[in-house]
């Protein structure tokens, strides 16, 4: 099959807006399967997995391909909840089109932002669905008008519903200018267009015309000219300007009830763009050996590791080798099956088997690494919340390193982080639900238990005052003895300097190769202050002391300076430091105050905000906010922000904790050691 018969879509849009549901009816009406699954019983081709089940939403993204007159589509079901966008990022950036299915609720559209922003970005071409006609309590218009407020690209209308919610009838197809009524179980009848509707079909299809005008003269020229286009001239133009990401198409229709669904799957075919203006796009050449990239990494429990794949050039058989790797099978995903092929051609997606080093979003190629090739590709996610975990049963912990790792080859957006000084392994990731997913995925397919805690705190402890202070180490034992003596004086220094040492001996009072062992052993020291944590930001001098030809030794002057720092510490009004990050928060700006608020309940300091570039109805908070405060940070933002809210973050500065919390630190700090 030739690439010019191939559709790569993307199903995206805010979360339990009907994707899978989409999916499924466009599998059913174009006969790929024989009945629906039902949400939660776990018989649709997407949401597979036990997780997803459980949740009655997608965790993670599902690929099912179907063939309809002469046409396949490879259709990638993604997640919709903002903690698994990365997986949608990844998916996308294989697809040349996705459909953007949103529900018919004003207050439900802001979701849409994070999506849209991504497709903008990457210049991926997108159609919009609005579902749950059937539901819809708005005016067709007012759904249009908000989705223009969202968009960077214009918003034209390819059809125009004709009534809503229980009294949704059919739709009025902009281009052909005919009206139909949907049917259940059939595809929809063609009747005649209500005259109550003619003055707003006009409108709305005068406006998709203008502005498919402005991308092309021709058209503009005819439009002046009061000529109509033709219903295939108006086509092209839809498919050109789609193509080129310049406008974005509107459709509807009930997914549940398949209405709508043969009208969608006929605009792929007809206006969506195929494989090869993609790769030109890219400026790919096509003449090289063959090239592909991981959309989405897969452990299946009988074929092993699945890697889907965009093939972007050349042709793929199974039992060749890629990037150093053999193809150990050849598949065509749908939903948790697998289809085996022997071959697949450039254009089209599908699954590799065994390719062990291959890793999502990674390019795997024929013969040498191809140079000077610029496919698209999605920068790492960053983490928002974190878990310190452990095995429920101490002798799963082998087994588990290496289900992490392949739980976070699956699913990217995760992070292991071994924390030595705290002695906490964090899993990090978009937010709560992300990692109760992936801890349930652990259980499901591994069955390790994992037990959970909130990450701790990296507090440091500094002195607010300088003092002198003695330390003298003596010690006879048989015959050597130990013998060391010194004298310090112990400064603050400024936050963020570190620490310091100064020798400032005269006259051999510690002799000079005896001054390094004083130095290693006030940093060794220091490494736990007077209130239990690493003391930082201090400065030792060095001045005088005492020594002894026969007993003195490096141990002895390490000990003999531990002592002065243990004896001079208390004196010097030890403080307790905790990490400040500097937090970048976004939100619709509906949210802006109540983030704001959040901010101060976290004793954040708020720095300023401000709209956010790139993102029309978004504000942009910056603040610095206490390390030991972030922990569900995330959590209380995204249920203040309908889900949408999302932050950056890096480490800042350290700071005193407020004298009234410096206690509960403390003992908070004692509990969690014991
Ligand atoms: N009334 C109505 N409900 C629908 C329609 N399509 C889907 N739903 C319901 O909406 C809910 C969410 O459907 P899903 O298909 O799981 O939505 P999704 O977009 O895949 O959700 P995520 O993958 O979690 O983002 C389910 O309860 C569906 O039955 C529709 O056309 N009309
Ligand atoms: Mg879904």
């Amino acid at each position: 099959m030739g690439a010019e018969s191939i559709r790569n879509v993307a199903l995206v849009g805010p979360n339990g807006s009907g994707k899978t549901t989409l999916l499924e009816s466009m599998l059913f009406v174009t006969g790929a399967i024989g009945r629906k699954g039902r949400i939660g019983e776990g018989n649709m081709v997407g949401d597979s997995s036990a997780e997803a089940r459980a949740r009655q939403m997608s965790t993670e993204v599902s690929a099912a391909s179907l063939q309809h007159e002469g046409v396949r589509y490879n259709l990638l079901d993604c997640p919709g909840s903002v903690e698994f966008i990365h997986e949608m990022r990844c998916a996308v950036i294989g697809c040349d089109a996705a459909i953007v299915v949103v529900e018919p609720a004003l207050e439900r559209m802001i979701a849409l932002a994070p999506v849209l922003q991504f497709l903008d970005q990457h210049e991926i071409p997108h159609l919009v669905f609005i579902n749950k006609m059937d539901r819809s309590e708005v005016r067709y218009r007012d759904l249009l008008d908000a989705l223009r407020k969202l968009s960077s690209r214009p918003i034209i209308p390819h059809q125009y519903a004709i009534g809503r919610g229980q009294d949704l009838v059919g739709y009025i197809d902009l281009v052909s200018e005919q009206a139909f009524a949907y049917r259940d179980g059939a595809p929809s009848d063609q009747i005649p267009l209500p005259e109550e509707y003619r003055e707003r079909e006009t409108a709305a299809r005068t406006e998709m015309l203008e502005t498919l005008a402005d991308f092309d003269d021709d058209l503009m020229e005819k439009l002046l000219e009061e000529e109509e286009p033709t219903e295939e001239e108006i086509v092209r133009e839809l498919r050109k300007t789609l193509g080129a990401d310049q406008v974005v198409p509107v459709f509807m229709g009930v997914a549940e009830q398949d209405k709508g669904v043969r009208r969608l799957i006929q605009a792929l075919a007809r206006e969506a763009p195929d494989p090869a203006l993609h790769a030109e796009a890219l400026d790919l050449d096509m003449r090289g050996p063959a090239l592909a990239q991981v959309l989405k990494t897969y452990y299946q429990p009988h074929a092993g590791k699945l890697s889907l794949v965009r093939i972007w050039r050349g042709r793929i058989r199974d039992g060749m080798t890629l990037s150093e790797m053999r193809v150990g099978g050849l598949y065509r995903l749908f939903g948790s099956q697998t289809q085996p092929l022997e071959a697949a051609e450039a254009g089209d997606i599908v699954a590799l088997a065994r390719m062990e080093d291959a890793h999502t979003g990674g390019l795997l190629f024929e013969g040498e690494a191809p140079e000077d090739v610029a496919l698209p590709s999605v920068e790492p996610a960053k983490p928002m919340f974190a878990f310190a975990i452990s095995a429920t049963n101490r002798s799963d912990e082998v087994k588990l390193s290496a289900a992490l790792a392949k739980l976070i080859d699956e699913d990217p957006a995760l992070k292991l982080e071994h924390d030595a000084e705290l002695q906490q392994t964090l899993l990090w990731g978009q937010g709560e639900l992300h990692l109760r997913v992936a801890l349930d995925r652990l259980k499901n397919k591994y069955n390790i238990g994992i037990e959970v805690k909130p990450p701790r705190t990296p507090y440091r402890e500094t002195i607010r005052r300088g003092t002198e202070a003695h330390g003298r180490h003596k010690k006879q034992t048989g015959g050597h003895g130990q013998f060391a003596d010194v004298k310090i004086r112990i400064r603050p220094l400024a936050r963020g300097e570190g620490f310091d040492f100064e020798n400032k001996i005269v006259g051999g009072a510690v002799p000079r190769q005896f001054i390094p062992a004083v130095e290693a052993g006030a940093r060794e020291y220091l490494r736990k202050g007077p209130l239990g944590f690493p003391v930082v930001d201090v400065g030792v001098t060095l001045f005088d002391g005492q020594f002894h030809t026969v007993d003195s030794n490096e141990l002895s002057f390490k000990l003999a300076v531990g002592l002065a720092l243990k004896e001079g510490l208390p004196k010097c009004g030890p403080v307790l430091l905790e990490p400040i990050l500097a937090v970048t928060i976004s939100v619709p700006s509906d949210y802006t105050s109540r983030t704001l608020q959040l901010v101060n309940q976290k004793r954040g300091q708020i720095l300023g905000y401000d709209s956010k570039p790139g993102w029309p109805g978004w504000d942009e908070i910056k603040a610095n906010i206490p390390q030991g405060e972030m922990h569900d940070l995330i959590i209380s933002l995204r249920s203040l922000s309908q889900g949408t809210g999302f932050f950056d973050w890096e480490f800042d500065h350290l700071q005193e904790v407020p004298d009234r919390l410096q206690q509960s630190v403390l003992d908070q700090a004692r509990e969690a050691a014991e």
